[in-house]
């Protein structure tokens, strides 16, 4: 018995040393990898004008199409599709969601616009010129963020992941884990391809992060921390009167939008009074 006993106790401390070894092995590999990130860099910009926005508009998807603005807004019973005039924030063509779609990011890919939805895992798709209803396709993830690279569209779900995802099945080809040397960088929100980087939102984070596609990696952030409050020309105190938790905690930066002709970005919060062109320096 008393061998017995030696005997189990040695293989207890093999086994525990053995497993000891590959746990740090394993953090170690884990800490090396994201210690080979650089911090990411702080990406200057110039603010060069705004225009009006509907501060009923829950932004969840903003795009450039053709000069104008489509923007997708979110809320049960309040989302809607909008082709919107830049200059005066006026839409020139508004569709409404039916009341039990939570509306989320749009993007438009070979005149095909997308359109996705929060937690009713459907797709929905539009003629982008006409924006005629094509019906809805299923999607496995929440639906946040989406926009494309002329191959696959992206789709992001509120994780850090993103989904590259073949337009015509609407089928995932490839998994992106997105990083910096803090770790996985999660809450990605509102998408655009811009110059062959990814600009993402994070939710409830007064940044936007640029990811390099190849590896995922965050190689820059945008800060935008008191900018509203900077810059806006409107009286903000209708953000925090409200009674409505969605107004009072809801009115964050989201929605980014690449005009590549002009170089240009708009960019917006959820319920803000203006949308801002800016261009990177
Ligand atoms: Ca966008």
């Amino acid at each position: 018995m008393r061998y017995n006993h030696f005997t189990s106790a040695i293989y207890f401390l093999f086994f525990f040393i053995l497993y000891a070894c590959n746990s740090t092995e394993e953090t170690a590999v884990s800490n090396e990898t994201e210690s080979n990130i650089p911090a990411a860099q702080n990406i200057s910009y110039t603010l060069i004008q705004s225009f009006p926005h509907d501060t009923a508009a829950f932004t969840q998807g903003l795009e450039v199409y053709q000069g104008k603005l489509l923007e997708s807004t979110g809320l049960y019973g309040k989302s809607s599709l909008r082709l919107i005039d830049i200059k005066s924030g006026k839409p020139i063509k508004q569709i409404s969601n039916t009341k039990e779609i939570f509306a989320e990011g749009i993007t438009v890919m070979n005149d095909t616009l997308y359109q996705l939805s929060w937690e009713n895992h459907l797709i929905f798709l539009y003629d982008a010129k006409s924006l005629k209803p094509l019906g809805s396709r299923d999607w496995n993830y929440q639906g946040w963020g989406i926009t494309h690279d002329n191959k696959s569209l992206i789709i992001s779900d509120g994780t850090d992941k993103l989904y590259f995802t073949d337009p015509a099945t609407l089928k995932v080809k490839n998994i992106l884990s997105i990083k910096d040397n803090m770790g996985p960088v999660n809450n990605l929100n509102e998408l655009e391809m811009i110059d062959e980087f990814i600009f993402a939102n994070r939710w409830q984070y007064d940044y936007i992060v640029k990811i390099d596609p190849t590896n995922g990696v965050v190689i820059g952030t945008l800060n935008f921390a008191d900018f509203l409050q900077k810059n806006s020309k409107a009286d903000l105190s209708y953000l925090s009167k409200n009674n409505s938790s969605a107004q009072i905690n809801g009115a964050v930066l989201n929605g980014i939008a690449y005009d590549s002709t002009k170089k240009s970005i708009y960019i917006t919060g959820k319920l803000w009074p203006e949308v801002y062109e800016i261009k990177l320096q």
